[in-house]
Order: structure tokens, then C-alpha cells, then sequence
């Protein structure tokens, strides 16, 4: 497999490369792009360099697959000529995740929506894929209603400017800002751009990205979005009411048996899931599993996943995995 990774410097590229490297990926080729000013400086992967090219190169190379993490004007111009070229592309950004003809994916909830004609292929919002790996198998089972989100997300969603930010007033230096207000020792409930209805963008992307992941419109999602001094992974509270009533110890062992998931609950000895664990890990972790006590048929959870990891770089290399095995590629 021939593959580029285009946007390879950035936070989310580099954790794509390290995946890649970590996964054993069957790569016979590297082909790292970046902006202009990266071209010709070269990037190490499994002990050999690699030199950075431009984003016509690459084209120009014909990869079998393209890993995109360079914002979404970046892949809307220049995604659809990797597909012209016959590439297949997975893309990190927004730009594609709504449109009607291009699939929206998380391996283990509907890998098996792909064919040899998805050229185009959207890797979810980070939020969005911890939250469904988590709600598809209960979903499978006791059908949900409605689900209440709230999130507690690292700094490392915004991307390097963020992290400096967060660092800087730490060490109590001035710099460069990523957000309108001081995020150490501070909590925003603010992600992403305010929508006419009052969510924020990113509070949509939790509502419309499950559905459509889920195919299932009837589940209703409402969601408050919060960025946490935190750089491991993104938290999520997160209740759920179901259609049909469950029992703890199976909702538990639906988990602990579901891909992708691990359980950590184990309150008496103070085990849950957090950030600091979850980081460079590439699964979504469950914990503070309870009967919501207020509701009938309604459970409360806790899930933490590295939002680098398998909120973008994991699970897109986890899709051109999917790819290469059903030999869609
Ligand atoms: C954040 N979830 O934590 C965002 C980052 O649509 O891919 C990812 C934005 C996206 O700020």
C-alpha cells in the first residue's frame, strides 16, 4: 500500500504516523505532505527518512490511500483530486462528514456501510466517535431513546496554539491564544463556533454525526460541550434513557465483550477511567457505570478516549485497515 499522510507535521499527523508505525501497517510506500514551507524536510518513520513533498506531488504519485488531517478547506480542494487520481481518501475534518453520498465511519459501529466505491471517507468528530463505540452495542440491545452529553475536552482538540496557550499561563509567560479567554485553572463551556439555535458547532456535530453513524434518526442526542485544562483525552458524562429495560451486570458485560471498549469500574478501589490514562492509548475507556436513579429504564456512564488517538488518527487507520482486509482498495 502506497500511502500518503497529508497534513504529516500537525498534531493529529504525526499521532497518524506513530500509528501507523505502532499498528504495523502493511506500507510500502510513505508519502508525507505539508504546506509549503515543509516541503523538502524530511520525516523519520520505522528508522528511514522520508521527504516532506507538496500536495501536487503526491497526486502525482497515486497513492492507494490518503490519510487527510489539514482542515477542512484543505480537503475539500484538494481531496477530490487524490479521488480523480483513484486514491481513496479518509478525511479528518468536517468537510465531508455531512454530505449525503460519503460515509461516515467508526470501524466498530458501521464498517460494513463501505464499498470499493467510497472514495471519499469521513473520520467522525473526536466527541462524537468515543460517545457511539460506546452507544452502538447498548443500542444493539435495549434500543436507545435519548441520550444527554456533556463533555470535558483537552486542549489538544483546538491543536498546537491551544497547548501553548495552556503551557504559557501556566509557566505565567505571555503568547500567542487559541481561545477568547484563559484556559488553565479556568473551564469553557464553549467549543467551536455559537449557532443561531444557541449550541455551539461542535454540540451539533454530536447530534447529527451519532445519528448518521447509527443510522437511526430517532435516537435524540442533546449535547453541552466544555473545554477542560486537560491534554490526555476528552471526558464525556453521559446519560442514557432506552427503550426497554436493562440489568447493570449484562449492560457491563455488553461492554467489557464489545470491541474497541474497556471497562474500568471498580469504584471501591477508586478505579475509573481519566485522561492521564487514556492518553496514547487507542481504546475508549467506561467507567461510573449506574442506574440513572431520577428515570426508569435510564443509565448514567462515564467515557474517556485519547482524542488524538482514537477520536482521529486510530480510527482512521482502523478504516483503511477495514479497507485493505475486505480489499475495498
Ligand atoms: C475539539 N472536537 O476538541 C474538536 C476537534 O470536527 O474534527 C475536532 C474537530 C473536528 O475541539
Amino acid at each position: 500500500m502506497k500511502v500518503a499522510v497529508v497534513g504529516a507535521t500537525g498534531l493529529v499527523g504525526t499521532v497518524m504516523l506513530k500509528v501507523l508505525e505502532e499498528r504495523n501497517f502493511p506500507l510500502t510506500e510513505l508519502i508525507p505532505v505539508a504546506s509549503e514551507k515543509s516541503v523538502g524536510k524530511e520525516i523519520t518513520f520505522k528508522g528511514k527518512k522520508f521527504p516532506i513533498v507538496s500536495m501536487d506531488t503526491a497526486i502525482g504519485m497515486r497513492p492507494d490511500i490518503a490519510l487527510f488531517s489539514a482542515g477542512g478547506n484543505t480537503s475539500l480542494e484538494h481531496a477530490p483530486r487524490f479521488k480523480e487520481a483513484g486514491t481513496t481518501v479518509i478525511d479528518n475534518s468536517s468537510a465531508w462528514r455531512m454530505d449525503p453520498t460519503v460515509k461516515l465511519i467508526v470501524p466498530e459501529v458501521n464498517a460494513h456501510e463501505l464499498s470499493i466505491d467510497n472514495k471519499i471517507i469521513a473520520n467522525p468528530n473526536c466527541s462524537t466517535i468515543q460517545m457511539v463505540v460506546v452507544l452502538k452495542p447498548l443500542h444493539d440491545k435495549y434500543k436507545i431513546k435519548r441520550v444527554v452529553v456533556s463533555t470535558y475536552q483537552s486542549v489538544t482538540g483546538t491543536g498546537v496554539k491551544a497547548v501553548e496557550q495552556l503551557m504559557n499561563e501556566r509557566k505565567g509567560i505571555d503568547g500567542p491564544k487559541a481561545y477568547p479567554y484563559e484556559i488553565d485553572l479556568n473551564v469553557l463551556p464553549h467549543i467551536d463556533v455559537f449557532m443561531e439555535n444557541g449550541y455551539t458547532k461542535e454540540e451539533m456535530k454530536m447530534v447529527k454525526e451519532t445519528n448518521k453513524i447509527m443510522s437511526d434518526d430517532s435516537i435524540k442526542v442533546t449535547a453541552t460541550t466544555v473545554r477542560i485544562p486537560v491534554m490526555g483525552g476528552h471526558s464525556e458524562s453521559v446519560n442514557i434513557e432506552f427503550e426497554n429495560d436493562f440489568d447493570l451486570a449484562e449492560v457491563r458485560s455488553i461492554l467489557e465483550e464489545s470491541p474497541g471498549i474497556i471497562v474500568v469500574d471498580d469504584v471501591a478501589n477508586l478505579k475509573y477511567p481519566m485522561p492521564k490514562d487514556a492518553h496514547e492509548k487507542d481504546e475508549v475507556f467506561v467507567g461510573r457505570i449506574r442506574r440513572d436513579e431520577s428515570a426508569p429504564k435510564a443509565l448514567n456512564l462515564w467515557i474517556v478516549a485519547d482524542n488524538l488517538r482514537k477520536g482521529a488518527a486510530t480510527n482512521a487507520v482502523q478504516i483503511a485497515e477495514y479497507l485493505i482486509q475486505k480489499e475495498l482498495v
